[in-house]
C-alpha cells in the first residue's frame, strides 16, 4: 500500500484506512474528478477536519494522497514527474476547502511554481456534502496579461469536463510558444531579473549589462524583468506571488532559464531552486560560464575552474527535506547525503591541487617579474572594463595580432609585446583580462597571478570606452578594483577610447573632464599623442630613478 502524505497523527484506524483506500479508485479519462470520489472525499475531509488533496495523474491514476490541516495541505517532493521546461508536470491536482472559498492565491501559486496539469478545489456545505468544484489552469499564451483561465465553478453533475482533451491543447499550444521560441537554435533562453532597492536607472543599466553578459555567452534573452522593492526578502529575493509570475512569464516566453542580476548567496539559490522547476543562475555564475569558455589556455583553464569550484563548494547542498505548505515540494533534487559528502571532499581535494599548481605559476611569475626588473624593462599594462578595446590597443600599438573582439571577455589569458618608442626607448606591453562590475571574488582569487602581474608596471593605460552609455559607471568599477588590489599608486593614464563613434565636441568635453587623452585603438594615426605622452612619463620615470640610484 502507497503511503499516505502530511499529517495522519490522531486519526482513527478506520479513516487511516479508507484514506488509504483512495488509492485504489480510478478516474474515467475524461472526468476532472468523479462524483463519487469528490462527495467521498468532502464527506472524510469534513469528519476529519482537514483537507485532503490527491494528485492525479494523466492515466487516471492517483498518484499521491495529501492530508493536510485545516487550512492547507502540503505537496509532496514530485521530482519523479519532473518533465522538460516549457511543459507541463502530468500531474493534477484536487483539494478540498473545508470552508466555501475558490482557489486561493495560495493554490494558483502552486498551480505555476509546480506547473500542475490543472489545479482543482472542491467545496462543501456545512454537513460535508459536495458543494462545487473550482478548477484553474495556466494559460499557455498570455491574453491581455491574464497568466490563469479559471472555470465558472462546476456542478456535481458537470464534472465531466473533457479533462484530458484539455490538458492536450495546453500541452500543445506551449510545445507551439517553445517551437516559435527554439525556431533553428538550441540555445538558451533566459528570463533576466533584477529584484533591487537600487534607483530604477542604476538598475535598468546593470540589467542591460547583464543582457549582454548573456549574450556574450551565447544565451538568448527572452525578456527583462526588474522588481524594486523596498527591503530584498532575504529568502527569495522577492515575494511569492511575484515569483509566480516570473514562473507563467517563463513559460509563456519559452524560458528555459533564470538569470538574477544579483548574487544568490547558498541558502536563495536553494530556497529558489526549491520552489521553482526551472534552471536557476546568477550574474558571478554567468560570468564564471562566460570565463569557462573562454579560457584556452592550460594556466587559463586551471584558474577558471578554481574559480568555479570555489563558487559551488558552499553552495553542495544537503538534501532538502523541508516542506512548506502547497508549495514545498520540487525539494531534494540533489544526490543523497553521502554522495554530497563525498563530493565535497573531492570538490576540496581538487580545489586544494588547483591552489597548488597556480601558486607555482605565481612563483614563476615572479621570478620573471625579477628579471625583467633587473634588466631594467619598464612595464605598461593596458586595464580597463572588458570590450573597452585593451587587445586592439595593443594590436596597433605593436602590430601583433592579439585576439580582439566584439564580446565580453575576448581576452583571459595576459600578453606582452615589446614595443620601441620612437625615442629608442624598450618598454614591455600587457594586455589583460577585462574588469567588470562587481567582479566575483572567487575570479579575484583565481586570477590573481594575472592580477599581480600588474603590481609591477609601471604605468597603467586605463581604456575607456567612451562610446559606450555606461561608461562613467565603468570607470568606477575599474577604479574601485585598483584601489581593492592596491594599485592605486601606480602612473595612470586615462585612454579615452573608440572616439570615432562619439561626436567631436562630445571627445572634447570628456577629455577635459576626465583629463584623458582621446583615440581609436583600431586607428593607428590616432594614437600618436597617446604614444607621446606615454613616453615623456616614462622618460621622466627614468631619469628620476636613475637621479636616485
Ligand atoms: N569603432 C571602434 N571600435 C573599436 C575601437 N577599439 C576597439 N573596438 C572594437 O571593440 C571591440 C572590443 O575590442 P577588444 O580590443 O577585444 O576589447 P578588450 O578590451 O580587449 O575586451 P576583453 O578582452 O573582452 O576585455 C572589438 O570589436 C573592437 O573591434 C575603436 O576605437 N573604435
Ligand atoms: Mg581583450
Amino acid at each position: 500500500m502507497k503511503r499516505l502524505f502530511g499529517n495522519i497523527g490522531g486519526l482513527k484506524a478506520g479513516q487511516t484506512r479508507r484514506l488509504e483506500n483512495l488509492y485504489r479508485r480510478r478516474l474515467p479519462p475524461q472526468s476532472l474528478i468523479t462524483f463519487e470520489l469528490a462527495r467521498d472525499i468532502s464527506l472524510l475531509s469534513h469528519e476529519i477536519r482537514r483537507q485532503i488533496g490527491l494528485l492525479i495523474n494523466r492515466q487516471g491514476k492517483i498518484a499521491y494522497v495529501i492530508v493536510g490541516d485545516h487550512q492547507g495541505i502540503v505537496i509532496p517532493d514530485t521530482s519523479e514527474y519532473r518533465v522538460s521546461p516549457g511543459r507541463l508536470k502530468g500531474l493534477r491536482c484536487i483539494h478540498t476547502h473545508l470552508n466555501n472559498e475558490p482557489l486561493t492565491r495560495e493554490d494558483l501559486t502552486d498551480l505555476a511554481l509546480l506547473r500542475l496539469d490543472i489545479m482543482a478545489a472542491i467545496t462543501m456545505t456545512k454537513s460535508g456534502y459536495l458543494h462545487q468544484v473550482h478548477a484553474g489552469y495556466i494559460l499557455p499564451k498570455s491574453s491581455a496579461g491574464k497568466p490563469f483561465e479559471i472555470l465558472q465553478p462546476l456542478n456535481p453533475n458537470e464534472l465531466d469536463i473533457g479533462c484530458i482533451d484539455l490538458i492536450q491543447s495546453l500541452e500543445t499550444e506551449l510545445a507551439h510558444v517553445k517551437s516559435l521560441f527554439e525556431a533553428d537554435t538550441k540555445k538558451e533562453r533566459a528570463l533576466l531579473i533584477s529584484v533591487t532597492t537600487v534607483s530604477r536607472r542604476t538598475a535598468m543599466a546593470s540589467l542591460a549589462e547583464l543582457e549582454d553578459l548573456a549574450v556574450s555567452s551565447g544565451i538568448q534573452v527572452a525578456g527583462t524583468v526588474l522588481q524594486q522593492r523596498r527591503k530584498v526578502n532575504t529568502r527569495f529575493l522577492m515575494g511569492m506571488g511575484k515569483l509566480q509570475d516570473l514562473i507563467i512569464l517563463a513559460l509563456q516566453k519559452g524560458a528555459t532559464l533564470i538569470i538574477f542580476d544579483q548574487e544568490l548567496n547558498p541558502s536563495q539559490i536553494r530556497s529558489i531552486t526549491n520552489k521553482i522547476d526551472l534552471k536557476v543562475i546568477d550574474r558571478t555564475q554567468l560570468i564564471l560560464d562566460i570565463f569557462a569558455q573562454r579560457a584556452k589556455t592550460k594556466e587559463g583553464k586551471l584558474k577558471v575552474e578554481l574559480a568555479q569550484l570555489s563558487y559551488l563548494l558552499p553552495r553542495l547542498i544537503t538534501r532538502n527535506t523541508a516542506m512548506s505548505r502547497l508549495t514545498g515540494g520540487i525539494g531534494g533534487r540533489g544526490p543523497g547525503e553521502t554522495k554530497l559528502e563525498i563530493n565535497r571532499r573531492r570538490v576540496r581535494n581538487r580545489i586544494s591541487r588547483l591552489e597548488n599548481a597556480l601558486s607555482l605559476v605565481r612563483k614563476q611569475r615572479k621570478q620573471q617579474r625579477a628579471k625583467r626588473s633587473k634588466r631594467g624593462l619598464t612595464i605598461i599594462s593596458i586595464i580597463g572594463y572588458t570590450n573597452a578595446g585593451k587587445s586592439t590597443l595593443l594590436n596597433t600599438l605593436t602590430k601583433s595580432n592579439v585576439r580582439a573582439e566584439s564580446r565580453l571577455f575576448a581576452t583571459l589569458d595576459p600578453s606582452s609585446r615589446r614595443l620601441k618608442f620612437p625615442k629608442d626607448i624598450e618598454v614591455i606591453i600587457t594586455d589583460t583580462v577585462g574588469f567588470i562590475k562587481n567582479l566575483p571574488k572567487e575570479l579575484i582569487v583565481a586570477f590573481r597571478a594575472t592580477l599581480e602581474e600588474l603590481e609591477s608596471a609601471d604605468l597603467l593605460l586605463h581604456v575607456i570606452d567612451i562610446s559606450n552609455p555606461r561608461f562613467k559607471d565603468q570607470i568606477e568599477s575599474v577604479e574601485k578594483i585598483l584601489a581593492d588590489l592596491n594599485l592605486h599608486n601606480i602612473s595612470l593614464i586615462r585612454v579615452l577610447n573608440k572616439k570615432d563613434l562619439v561626436d567631436r565636441a562630445t571627445v572634447d568635453e570628456l577629455t577635459g573632464a576626465l583629463g584623458g587623452t582621446a583615440i581609436s585603438a583600431n586607428v593607428e594615426s590616432t594614437l600618436l599623442p597617446l604614444i607621446e605622452k606615454m613616453e615623456t612619463l616614462i622618460y621622466h620615470m627614468k631619469y628620476r630613478s636613475s637621479g636616485q640610484n
